[in-house]
């Protein structure tokens, strides 16, 4: 005890140090889990490398080589041991000041994180996981090192004895905490290396028989802020379940067709490929997507037919669903007919052109025209089932959400945005609207709940993508609010009732205020 009591300081400062990198190696491995770009460490080293002045920059690369980024690592790691320590020292003294010194770097990482482009409020995770580490190891490590100093025993009454068996509690936790952290360290490389492998294995896919997206030429209305009618790979919105994208090597995938069919059939992903693909402009939304939502895009897929896949399984007649499973566990019924019939249903190995991006189901997924992504469109599948409706449950269907979810029409204002300014007179007003499978006749747009008008609209190479639509009205100075609807073909007007997404989408027409100076 009297020992302790003479070096303290030191133990302290190592409590702050294991602590520290303790947080780091938790970071690291949430980092990787989450499957978020880099771990805060690597972002921290890449604002350094974006704010170090030309002629520095220069002279790291002319001395250190291609050395320059392992050494910059080993100094901001170098730079966090001095700060742990710090934080491990003055803990002793005030437990508030240890946690303004890793608050502080925290702070350091998440302007790092932030500052990359594409960031979103995810990528903080990991940072916020290893900064409750930083706290709840330094309180471990603190209690005994408080226990054993007389003066200060009153503190952490309970939490351990003194002296000898204070420094023996100080120990245990110190090598546990290290124990964890190292364990934490190797999944984070594990998954790491996973996923490169996965990620490069992808990358050098030659897919014979998958061609680039060419747009139609009539599909573009030229008119400047409405989305997009082909939507970048990057920009698709995302759905799943998975707190972690499944990093599957396409060696390792098969798909198994069973249930109600003659013979099962188990496909490799050469299998797949080998066959004949067939490739379309579908595009695919969200039951989840709110009145002028955009949980919604267009893509290039190409993939092979379920159609022929199921005919070559024998599917009974009495069978009237396909259980969808995925390699993460999440599941989807779909009804039999939309796989069966003459429409796209597929199953897609490309999107835009390239192998499916790992988020949008790499190796493979379906994607059905006319369908919700939630009862079709299962990323990661590996398993399907013929079955019947009645007999099975999935996913969101377990969850209050409709059977069968086919597309309701819907059509959305892309400008002018909501809230903005625009020069009163002749005002272009734009968007986009789909009702996939069944396709737009026409789409109208009302100004202050007028008279509707007509809309232009673009060109789509099948009924299964979503139009652009235009139109030019007259709009006096003032606040305004414009509205739009769109007709399927051969059927009604949407309508303007306002329906919540759940059970089976939403319904309502989009509106949007600006004002007209
Ligand atoms: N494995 C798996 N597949 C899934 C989901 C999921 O949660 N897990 N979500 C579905 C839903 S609700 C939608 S809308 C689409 C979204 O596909 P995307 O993320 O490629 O846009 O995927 C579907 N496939
Ligand atoms: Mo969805």
């Amino acid at each position: 005890m009297t020992e302790f009591r003479r070096e303290p300081r030191a133990l302290w400062a190592l409590a702050g140090l294991v602590a520290g990198f303790a947080g780091l190696a938790v970071s690291y491995a949430a980092a990787l889990a989450l499957t978020i770009r880099e771990s805060p460490v690597v972002a921290v080293a890449e604002m350094v490398i974006r704010l170090t002045p030309g002629d520095l920059a220069e002279w790291a690369i002319q001395t250190l080589g291609y050395r320059d980024k392992p050494v910059l690592v080993a100094t901001i790691l170098v730079f966090l041991a001095s700060a742990f320590l710090l934080a491990g020292v003055l803990a002793r003294r005030s437990w508030s000041l240890a946690v303004a010194v890793f608050a502080a770097l925290a702070a350091l990482g998440g302007v790092a994180v932030m500052a990359r482009s594409g960031a979103t409020v995810l990528d903080l995770a990991p940072l916020a996981v290893g900064f409750a580490t930083w706290l709840v190891a330094l309180n471990l490590l603190g209690a005994p090192l408080l226990a054993a100093a007389p003066e200060r025993a009153s503190i952490a009454q309970g939490a351990a004895g003194t002296g000898g068996q204070a420094r023996r509690t100080f120990l245990v936790r110190a090598g546990a905490v290290v124990v964890v952290a190292l364990g934490a360290g190797l999944l984070g490389r594990f998954l790491g290396s996973g996923r490169r492998h996965v990620e490069e294995t992808r990358r050098l896919l030659r897919l014979e028989g998958v061609s680039r997206p060419q747009v139609p030429a009539d599909a573009r209305l030229g008119v400047d802020g409405i989305t997009s009618w082909a939507t970048p790979a990057d920009d698709f919105y995302l759905i799943h379940t998975a707190i972690a994208v499944p990093t599957i090597d396409p060696e390792e995938w098969s798909l198994r067709i069973h249930g109600m069919v003659e013979r099962e059939l188990v496909l490799t992903y050469q299998d797949l490929v080998d066959r004949e693909v067939t490739e379309a402009w579908i595009t695919l939304n969200c039951v989840s997507n709110t009145v002028g939502g955009t949980l919604v895009g267009n893509a290039w897929w190409s993939g092979v037919r379920l159609a022929d896949l199921l005919s070559e399984a024998g599917v009974s007649p009495d069978a009237d669903a396909v259980l969808q499973t995925s390699e993460d566990g999440w599941n989807c019924g779909t009804p039999l007919s939309a796989l069966t019939d003459d429409r796209n249903a597929m199953l897609a190995v490309a999107m835009n052109g390239q192998a499916l991006p790992l988020a949008h189901g790499f190796p493979v997924r379906t994607i059905v025209p006319g369908l919700y992504g939630y009862v079709s469109a299962c990323k990661w599948v590996v398993d399907m089932e013929v079955t019947r409706l009645d007999d099975i449950s999935a996913y969101w269907t377990d969850r209050g959400w409709g059977e069968e979810g086919p597309v309701k029409v819907a059509s959305r204002v892309d400008v002018p945005r909501s809230g903005s300014e625009v020069p009163a007179g002749e005002v272009s007003v734009g968007g986009l609207a789909w009702r996939q499978h069944t396709g737009i006749e026409a789409v109208e747009v009302a100004l202050d709940g007028g008279a509707w008008q007509p809309a232009q609209i673009g060109g789509a190479p099948s009924d299964d993508t979503w139009v652009q639509w235009a139109a030019t009205l007259s709009v006096p100075a003032g606040d305004h609010v414009v509205r739009v609807r769109a007709k399927e073909k051969g059927g009604d007007w949407q309508t303007g009732v306002q329906r919540d997404v759940l059970p089976d989408g939403a319904t309502g027409w989009h509106e949007v205020d600006f004002t007209a100076t």
